[in-house]
């Protein structure tokens, strides 16, 4: 989401919710997210959740420069593209699902770690092979402008290696990484830069 921001070049002010110290599991976060998950975006006083959600909202009200294509099979790509990270890899190596495998399962920092890469590896492997074959990419996920699904894209690239993910092979994904880490909306935004990254 700050990505997408960033992008749109629309000023914001930050507001930092620390995971490690269990801040979006308190009261006053779960007034504005029942949810309790990052990150959250308020305007004109509406809570708004939910990254891609809020992401299509942004490029609603702010449509320039676009995040969505213009036909329906574009963005459908862009969407499928965006929810296979953001619906299937992602929710399955979140820190609440992390914690349950050793809370609930007694899984050590390896198992865990295994587990990560192996959902890492089956959901980069098939994104890989989507993206080559529909054949739409050029120096992003959808031809030469970005969209959605770059903003998807970069931040789960950016945790995989966190884990110690082997990446060689996607090699299509590693490339619209490589042209998204060109631009200023994605270099001011990269985990570093956050204040409170840990
Ligand atoms: N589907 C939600 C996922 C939000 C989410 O899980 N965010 C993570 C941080 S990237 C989080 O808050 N994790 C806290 C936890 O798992 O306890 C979205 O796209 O906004």
């Amino acid at each position: 989401m700050r990505i997408a921001l960033a992008h749109k070049r629309l000023a914001y002010e930050p507001h930092y919710v620390s995971l490690p110290k269990m801040q979006h599991r308190e009261t006053a976060y779960r007034d504005l997210n029942p949810q309790g998950l990052v990150p959250l975006l308020i305007e004109d006083e509406q809570p708004l959740i939910q990254s891609l959600a809020v992401i299509e909202y942004l490029d609603e009200i702010y449509p320039e420069p676009a995040l969505m294509p213009k036909t329906a099979q574009d963005r459908a790509y862009v969407r499928a593209f965006s929810q296979i990270i953001g619906c299937d890899i992602h929710p399955l190596n979140n820190v609440r699902v992390l914690k349950r495998l050793q809370s609930q399962f007694g899984a050590d920092e390896a198992a865990t770690n295994e587990w990560y890469r192996h959902w890492i590896a089956e959901g980069l492997g098939a994104l890989e092979d989507y993206v080559v074959r529909e054949g739409r990419s050029a120096q992003f996920a959808l031809g030469d402008a970005v969209t959605m699904a770059d903003i998807c894209l970069v931040p789960q690239i950016f945790n995989a290696r966190r884990f110690g993910c082997e990446l060689g092979a996607y090699t299509k994904l590693n490339e619209i990484f490589e042209n998204c880490m060109t631009l200023p909306a994605f270099t001011e935004t990269q985990p570093k830069t956050q204040p409170d990254a840990f």
